[in-house]
């Protein structure tokens, strides 16, 4: 494809024109052209040629339950699409027992236990054949198929190929020019109308001509019919009997519509052409059987509401409900609308163009936002692995939820990037596992009260273990699940969410932990046995993730109990807390050991880092209260290096901006976004893995703006490579939302926005210098009682304040 002019659509309708003549004249236009556009010009990821690699190339649009995938050729266009409750596995599959053995398996953990209280440890495949367990019929998260688009012609010709994926729009656009016409296609995935719609066009009557159909893998029945210009695609999932259905709408403006083979739809000679697809399944979540509705009425209700909509109407709609999500955080950290495809910005990255590099990192903080708006929206699930994108019928990981990293970094920027409503697949989801995982807890860990689940889990409540000996064994993870929970009501003060969903879903995990503890011989504290720091290592007692992140609950359940006056449940779990090994402690080397005994070995360069969690996601563990500990987290760090998959990467980044240390973090950003992301800007663990888009999102605003601490610290980790800038819109515990903006490294001013009244800390650089405080309406001067680098101030809820530095 030749392309004279790289740059936005409108200068490459100006360029396609003049195309036609003096080529040279053309690419000194486009130049001139994008000095103008460049400036307004909004992010994106965009192709000079159709995708020829899913993972690599493809372009993602979704909006929560489907997602679809777009390619763009030109002769062949592939919309590979997806909806999130298609899991093969699960009841209806033979053999799916939810992980849990027939009979309560107590005597193995017994077992395990028992071998470590008297060699110190046990080897994981030793502890794998006790209480490990083959998996049957978990499932896979499926492709639903391909939207496949043949057009009439060949591909010669083509000249000004653009496949663009706006994030401001979270629109793709195809465009185009052959044979002296300029084509168009645009693809958006519509939350408020739950259909993917496209629009077929070109610039002169008469030009679109195709055949449209769909395909599914052959591990499914399929009958497919045609009514109306509708392709009806249903059938049934062999493996589990769940029943699916995809509609395909194609609406016309001129030419011929026909129907081939009740299967087929082609359209000669039209002027432009809309398709609307919408996609589900009869799967309900809910525990056990997890099966509903079949989906067709809500299908053809759905299908029918959108048909009886122009496209523009439909894209209107679609925009502003996705603006109203993407919009509240913008970010500036020098970046300019370079016009260079995305995988040459990649490969270019660090190479010595500064602001090519900003414009990556910036692209790369907003496609982390992006994709969670286009994977989790409430009414479907979360965001798995892969978000809500996978092409195949055997994706890596079954495609599943790994509740030992992976899901809850998917959840990381939902709060601070000011997206917390995307939050609400997670809860139900989370709630939807407690039923099943009342009985993980009973037949697996012996304990009758509470629940929890272990490594990994499906859409069918599978809450049991698997036999993989160097990870099965996580029952942390419904501790560290319901994080969210309590960090949901932090970030919002939302008591009501606290008292009616946060709390009932924490006590319940709680109840599980107080009664799952025992005490350990070596020095009476209370600890998680067997206990094993992912995924490597021997299985021991009070390995530092598993006393960490139980504490981090049991801590948020009793402040929880507190606030919501459980007298009795605050006294009971503040007592244990009062007993439990909390998990931190300094080794030989000067490292946070990642075991009760000082046996780490400094050459280890694993990418698991649970033993910081009391750093990142937790907070026991900052610069100002423990900075010895705070020096022995960096020298884990730096033994572990800054390598890694990229969700560990991405964590690094979280990390390295807790520790303040701003150049560091940005410097993991660079190698991950060397290392560790494909040129369409997903994340490479390898392979696609949508965590480390998410996790490294996350680390940036963690970079701007931290208040885990009690305090707002502004710009507690701006690096050098971004010494001027501004973002607004970061959320921060309490109710708070932040806008600043920053020149030579240091904050210029800050807005400040909050919901309740109290007291508010204050940490910034400048607040050791010049600086003044005051009300944003009617500027009344605030009196803040500083000390050094922190200062505090009685904010009235409903309040913005202004911090400027003062001339
Ligand atoms: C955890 C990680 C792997 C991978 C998998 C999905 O087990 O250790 O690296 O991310 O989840």
């Amino acid at each position: 494809m030749t392309s004279p002019c790289r740059t936005t659509t409108i200068r490459e309708r100006i360029c396609s024109t003049l195309g036609h003549g003096i080529y040279a004249v053309a690419i000194m236009l486009c130049l001139f052209v994008s000095q103008w556009v460049s400036a307004a010009a909004p992010l994106s990821i965009w192709f000079d040629q159709p995708a020829s690699d899913w993972e690599k190339e493809g372009l993602p649009i979704g909006n929560g339950a489907m997602g679809a995938v777009i390619a763009g050729g030109v002769q062949r266009d592939l919309i590979q699409f997806n909806e999130k409750t298609l899991w093969t596995g699960g009841p209806g599959a033979e053999g799916y027992d939810f992980g849990w053995p027939e009979q309560p398996q107590t005597a193995a953990l017994n077992q395990v236990r028992k071998t470590i209280a008297t060699d110190g440890a046990i080897a994981p495949e030793a502890a794998a054949k006790l209480m490990g367990r083959k998996v049957t019929a978990y499932g896979d998260y499926q492709t639903f198929g391909d939207l496949v688009l043949d057009f009439a012609g060949n591909d010669s010709g083509v000249s000004h190929y653009k496949r663009e994926l706006s994030l401001a729009d979270a629109q793709v656009t195809v465009a185009y020019v052959q044979g002296g016409v300029n084509y168009k296609r645009e693809y958006l995935a519509s939350y408020p109308a739950s259909v993917i719609a496209i629009k077929l066009s070109a610039d002169q009557p008469g030009k679109i001509s195709f055949t449209a159909g769909v395909s599914t893998p052959d591990n499914r029945s399929l009958i497919t019919h045609v009514n109306q210009g509708r392709i009806t695609a249903a059938g049934k999932l062999n493996s589990n009997g769940l029943q699916f259905e995809a509609q395909v709408q194609l609406l016309n403006q001129g030419g011929v519509l026909e129907v081939i083979d009740n299967k087929k739809i082609r359209i000669t000679d039209a002027d432009s052409v809309v398709i609307l697809l919408a996609a589900g399944t009869d799967y309900q979540q809910q525990y056990p059987r997890y099966r509903g509705a079949h989906p067709h009425t809500q299908l053809q209700q759905r299908v029918d509401a959108a048909a009886a909509k122009e496209f523009t109407q439909l894209q209107t709609e679609h925009r502003a409900d996705y603006q109203s999500l993407f919009n509240r955080v913008k970010l500036t950290i020098g970046q300019a609308a370079i016009e260079q495809p995305t995988p040459v910005l990649l490969s270019q990255y660090k190479k010595g163009n500064a602001s090519l590099d900003r414009t990556l990192e910036a692209t790369y903080f907003q496609f982390g936002r992006y994709l969670l708006i286009a994977s989790s929206r409430a009414g479907s699930l979360p965001a798995n692995l892969q978000g809500v994108w996978n092409n195949s019928i055997t994706p890596p990981w079954n495609d599943d939820y790994h509740v030992n990293i992976n899901l809850q970094m998917n959840y990381w920027l939902a709060e601070t990037t000011n997206l917390p409503e995307l939050m609400t697949p997670y809860f139900d989801f989370v709630d939807s596992l407690v039923e099943p995982g009342k009985i993980a807890a009973q037949k697996i860990a012996g304990v009758d009260k509470g629940w929890t689940l272990f490594l990994n889990t499906n859409i069918w409540g599978f809450t049991g273990v698997i036999e993989w000996p160097t990870a099965f064994w996580q029952p942390e993870a419904s501790a560290w699940l319901a994080q969210h929970h309590y960090e949901h009501y932090l970030f919002s003060g939302d008591e009501k969410f606290l008292r009616e969903r946060a709390y009932p879903l924490m006590k319940s995990v709680a109840e599980f932990w107080l009664a799952f503890l025992i005490k350990d011989p070596r020095d009476g504290k209370l600890i998680v046995s067997p206990s094993f720091s992912p995924e490597q290592g021997n299985f021991t007692n009070g390995a530092a993730m598993s006393q960490q992140i139980v504490f981090d609950l049991l801590r948020n359940t009793r402040d929880a109990a507190e606030v919501l006056g459980d007298k009795k449940f605050t006294q009971q779990v503040a007592k244990k807390l009062a007993q439990l090994d909390a998990g931190i402690r300094i080794g030989s080397w000067g490292q946070l050991q990642e075991w009760k005994e000082d046996i780490d070995d400094p050459k280890n360069d694993h990418r698991h880092i649970s033993h910081l969690f009391a750093l990142h996601p937790g907070n026991q563990i900052n610069v100002h209260k423990n900075p010895e500990l705070l020096q022995a987290v960096r020298s884990t760090l730096n033994a572990r290096g800054d390598g890694g998959t990229g969700w560990s990467q991405a964590w690094k980044v979280n990390m390295w901006a807790r520790a303040l240390d701003g150049n560091r973090a940005h410097k993991v950003l660079g190698e991950q976004l060397q290392r560790s992301t494909l040129s369409n800007l997903w994340d490479n663990h390898p392979p696609f893995q949508i965590d480390g888009n998410f996790g490294a999102t996350a680390g940036i605003a963690e970079m701007l703006l931290q208040s885990h601490n009690g305090e707002l610290h502004l710009l507690p980790a701006l690096p050098a490579a971004w010494p001027t800038g501004s973002v607004s819109g970061l959320r921060a515990r309490g109710g708070i939302t932040v806008d600043m903006s920053w020149a030579d490294g240091q904050l210029i001013s800050a807005r400040i926005h909050t919901v309740k009244s109290g007291k508010m800390y204050l940490r910034t650089g400048v607040l050791s210098e010049k600086y003044s405080l005051a009300l944003a309406q009617g500027g009344t001067a605030v009196a803040l009682k500083r000390k050094g680098t922190s200062g505090s101030f009685t904010a009235q809820g409903g309040s913005t304040y202004l911090l400027n530095v003062r001339q």
